[in-house]
């Protein structure tokens, strides 16, 4: 009798709409750059691994770094009407017609990881992601520093742009410069693409080593995996990456910690792509219509070689 009771009583609740619908998962449709490098994979088994500790339904869709790629992908996140959409833009500009239409359904979105540049600011909710201007001023701080040691020497050097039109290959060129200028004998003698991969920074750093009119002293590299292409680059070009050729990176990724272990890479500055838990939880929030804020950054540090081996067990990407 107490049992058929609870279950009619359970049976009323079930059926309540509000009930009904506050048991319904939330579905965050997601765009996420591509498979590029060791920190976008870090990023997207953060993504998937917190939206399902979260209970949150995830739509996931990987646009190997192709802009048209992803357009495509908001759309149809639009119109399968899901509660939120976040995406990592792969590059800056291009993207109002399609954030239009997202607020036009009146479907909120997330930037996670990199900026956009639209004349409307509230075509997105917020922003959650690394400072890359800072990160590009910390590698610069580093270099400027070594270049202390050795005051009269001249420091060619040679860059690794990320993608082309990418918010994290502007602005760590741009936080770079902008403390390197201080110091006029650090030059930036040759500056191209490595589109954030190994292959590519292999390539290109390939190249660099061909045009033999001015020695390389410095390698930058706008993130680890196409330091790590380079690595190999310098050593099938018979010289020692590391000692003959200084190497600084960023992302802080295990790869990278291994090669400072080895002492091929000098410096990595971090840029921690674990942004899943506190994503899933502004996809909460922005939903429930909760306050959240514009901008919200990732605190960060910088690994000089001397402390790999020690803080290789602690890294988690
Ligand atoms: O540094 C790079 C990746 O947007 C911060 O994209 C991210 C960058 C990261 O491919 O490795």
């Amino acid at each position: 009798m107490k049992l058929i009771a609870r279950r009619t009583l359970l049976a009323t609740l079930l059926a309540l709409p509000a009930t009904a619908a506050l048991a319904a998962p939330l579905t965050l449709g997601f765009s996420q750059v591509g498979a590029e490098s060791e920190w976008r994979t870090a990023n997207s088994a953060s993504i998937k691994a917190a939206a399902k500790e979260a209970g949150i339904t995830l739509k996931f869709a990987d646009a190997q770094q192709k802009q048209e790629n992803q357009v495509k992908a908001l759309r149809s996140y639009i119109a399968q009407k899901v509660d939120v959409i976040a995406f990592s833009p792969v590059v800056e500009s291009g993207w109002d017609t399609v954030l239009k239409e997202a607020k036009a359904a009146g479907i909120p979105v997330i930037l996670t990881d990199r900026a956009v540049k639209v004349a409307d600011p509230t075509l997105y909710v917020t922003f959650i992601g690394s400072d890359f201007v800072e990160e590009g001023r910390k590698a610069g701080r580093w270099l400027l520093e070594r270049a202390a040691k050795t005051p009269n020497a001249a420091l060619n050097i040679v860059e690794l742009q990320g993608t082309v039109g990418s918010a994290p290959a502007i602005d760590r060129k741009k936080g770079f410069e902008e403390v390197i200028k201080t110091n006029p004998k650090l030059q930036i003698i040759r500056s191209q693409s490595g589109e954030f991969t190994r292959a590519k920074g292999k390539e290109v750093m390939e190249s660099f080593l061909k045009q033999r009119d001015k020695k390389i002293d410095v390698l930058y590299a706008h993130n680890d995996d196409m330091a790590i292409g380079a690595i190999q680059a310098i050593e099938e070009a018979g010289l020692k990456p590391g000692v003959d050729i200084v190497i600084i990176s960023i992302d802080g990724v295990r790869g990278a910690f291994e090669a400072m272990k080895a002492g091929k890479l000098n410096v990595t500055v971090e840029c921690n792509p674990l942004l899943g838990p506190q994503l899933m939880q502004l996809a909460k929030d922005v939903v429930a219509k909760k306050p959240v804020e514009k901008r919200i950054t990732v605190n960060e540090g910088v690994y000089p070689a001397e402390v790999a081996a020690k803080e290789l067990p602690n890294r988690k990407y």
